[in-house]
């Protein structure tokens, strides 16, 4: 997979050499370094064309801050996808007798991502689907954003564009948004893991796993007993049924407390058997499929 990244800050994403940084460590320096994924840091401001390195303006309508300008994006997206795909912008071939292929309607292999606090919500289903893709173009805005034609004009020239958010919070720009998106994309990667289980197991991997859709519970090592806190004798007991009983009724238990809005979603499903709700309701959370709609 190829990550394209254009930002103002290419030192967020760490020195030239392309090995520090957050894209150079742990899972995703392992998946850099294999070559499972491709990065590309770009500096915006290469394609200002002011003395200045202009990439921001004044509202139209008014209001706070400064927004980035349409036609730097614009350049930037034309240059980086023409060296992507450079089969998109057919040279000619002189010593070639084959006449020119006809235009087909121009599309690009390439999603891009932008983030946004006005974006739809990113999920584990998204970066999953990302994980799928050949080529990701990340475009990380600053100041109150970039100029909403910079999206019109690429959907209007064939890209697959999704703008979205990474949580109800306002960073100061794209870019901590763009390392959590890569960051839950690259592990995601075929081969990149190397514990496949722990994938489908996830509390929204959608991988199927017995736990899915709910949080999951608490987790334990070596040793049995410490500060005098003991490991839940079930877990120790070798009856693997009991375990896992246990796990999901602790994992219904914290996901009741902490994200109610995910039982919810599980009663109007199916995904709630009659024990499960026996549990909740013995922890003081009535579930009715019915009343609790909504
Ligand atoms: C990209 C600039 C800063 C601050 C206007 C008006 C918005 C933009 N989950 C997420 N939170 N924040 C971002 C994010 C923030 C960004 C950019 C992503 C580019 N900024 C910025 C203020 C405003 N505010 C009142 O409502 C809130 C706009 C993000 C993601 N992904």
């Amino acid at each position: 997979m190829r990550i394209d990244v254009v930002t103002i800050f290419p030192e967020y994403f760490g020195p030239a050499s392309g090995v520090g940084g957050p894209l150079g460590v742990s899972l995703i320096g392992k998946a850099a370094a294999r070559g499972d994924v491709n990065f590309h840091i770009h500096d915006l401001r290469q394609w200002a064309t002011d003395v200045h390195h202009t990439v921001d303006d004044t509202p139209f309508g008014g209001g706070p801050g400064m927004v980035m300008k349409a036609d730097v994006w614009g350049t930037a997206l034309s240059v980086i996808l023409s060296e992507a795909e450079p089969s998109a912008q057919p040279l000619s071939h002189p010593e070639s007798s084959t006449p020119p292929t006809p235009a087909a309607p121009s599309t690009t292999e390439a999603r891009l991502v932008v983030p946004t606090p006005s974006g739809l919500p990113f999920t584990q289903g998204m970066a999953a689907s990302y994980a799928a893709e050949g080529h990701l173009i990340f475009a990380c805005g600053r100041y109150e954003g970039i100029d909403a034609r910079v999206v019109d004009d690429a959907r209007a020239r064939g890209m697959a564009v999704d703008e979205v958010s990474i949580g109800d919070y306002v960073l100061a720009g794209g870019e901590a948004a763009v390392v959590v998106i890569v960051e839950a994309v690259c592990r995601l990667l075929p081969g990149v893991l190397g514990n496949e289980r722990s994938v489908s197991d996830d509390s929204f991997g959608g991988g199927g796993g017995a736990m899915h859709g709910l949080l999951e519970g608490p987790v334990y090592t070596r040793p049995r007993a410490w500060r005098g806190h003991e490991v839940p004798p079930v877990l120790l007991s070798g009856d693997h049924a009991a375990v896992a009983r246990w796990q999901r009724d602790e994992a219904l238990r914290r996901t009741a407390e902490r994200r109610p809005d995910l039982i919810r979603r599980l009663a109007s499903g199916d995904g709630l058997d009659a024990r499960d709700r026996t549990v909740l309701i013995e922890a003081g959370f009535p579930v009715d499929g019915e009343s609790m709609a909504h």
